[in-house]
């Protein structure tokens, strides 16, 4: 494979696109993520490439929420599956979460290459391909999920969700953890949780969040998701954008 030098300033960024292209020749990456993965960059660059302190509050919400949900799914597409594979898993892991492939773009080729990319990384099992359940309000392609997955979770994390199905999602009574880069798409506005960082970032970040929350009681978990502000998370991620955090770059 290409090898990048870690020391390279742009050791992460190029990492990424690697990993994305290499996840459309594998047929686990549809084009239009590609393009999504441009859009991310953009952002990225602009809060610095780098995990805001309100992302990190977000993050540790995600993983009290997580902790304490009955039913927690990790909803995977071609860009999560190309990006985190292995700390996906270890993520559903930790929290006792399901793995559902459910794909934007919804093809059987790519939902097997997905499942057996996420089994590769260790995931030993992965819902999606029943599709036997549907998301009311959405056209039949985009709101089918599996009923013991996504149907009957009570807690979603949706990375990089299209907006409609965020709303879908929040409209059938779902907790929504969603994580995008972008904190004026219409998926993180609809989330109770909203992460605006990397899922190269993010993911580990709240399996690392989970793992010390392990012991916290019931009440300490809650006081956690009562303290955090979706709406002040998003309001603090776009004044870093504004203010332009991406200075430390041209140091
Ligand atoms: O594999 P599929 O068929 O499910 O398709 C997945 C994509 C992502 C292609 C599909 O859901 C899509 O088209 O998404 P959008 O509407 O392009 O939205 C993608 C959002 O994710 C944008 O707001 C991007 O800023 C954001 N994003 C892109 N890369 C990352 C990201 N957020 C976090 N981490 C990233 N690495």
């Amino acid at each position: 494979g290409t090898e990048i030098p870690e020391d390279h300033p742009r050791y992460a960024s190029l990492l990424t696109r690697h990993r994305i292209e290499a996840g459309v020749e594998k047929g686990i990456t549809s084009k239009q993520g590609l393009i999504a993965q441009g859009r991310g960059e953009a952002f990225d660059y602009l809060l610095g490439e780098r995990t805001l302190p309100s992302a990190d509050d977000a993050a540790r919400a995600a993983a009290a929420t997580l902790l304490s949900a009955e039913r927690p799914v990790f909803s995977v597409n071609g860009n999560v599956a190309a990006l985190v594979p292995a700390e996906t898993v270890e993520l559903a892991e930790v929290v006792d979460a399901d793995l559902e492939v459910n794909l934007f773009n919804r093809t059987e080729e790519r939902m097997e290459a997905i499942a057996t990319h996420l089994r590769e990384h260790g995931a030993s099992e992965v819902k999606g391909l029943t599709g036997d359940g549907e998301i009311p309000g959405l056209e039949h392609a985009r709101g089918t999920v599996d009923a013991d997955g996504i149907g009957a979770a009570d807690v979603v994390v949706v990375p990089l969700e299209d907006g409609d199905r965020a709303e879908a999602l929040a409209a059938a009574g779902k907790t929504e953890i969603v994580i995008d880069l972008n904190p004026g798409s219409r998926s993180p506005r609809t989330a109770a949780i909203p992460i605006i960082d990397n899922v190269l970032r993010a993911v580990p970040n709240v399996t690392a969040h989970a793992r010390e929350l392990a012991d916290a009681s019931p009440a300490e978990r809650r006081a956690i998701v009562e303290e955090f502000d979706p709406d002040a998370a998003l309001a603090t991620a776009e004044r870093a954008i504004r203010e332009g955090s991406f200075a430390a770059d041209e140091e």
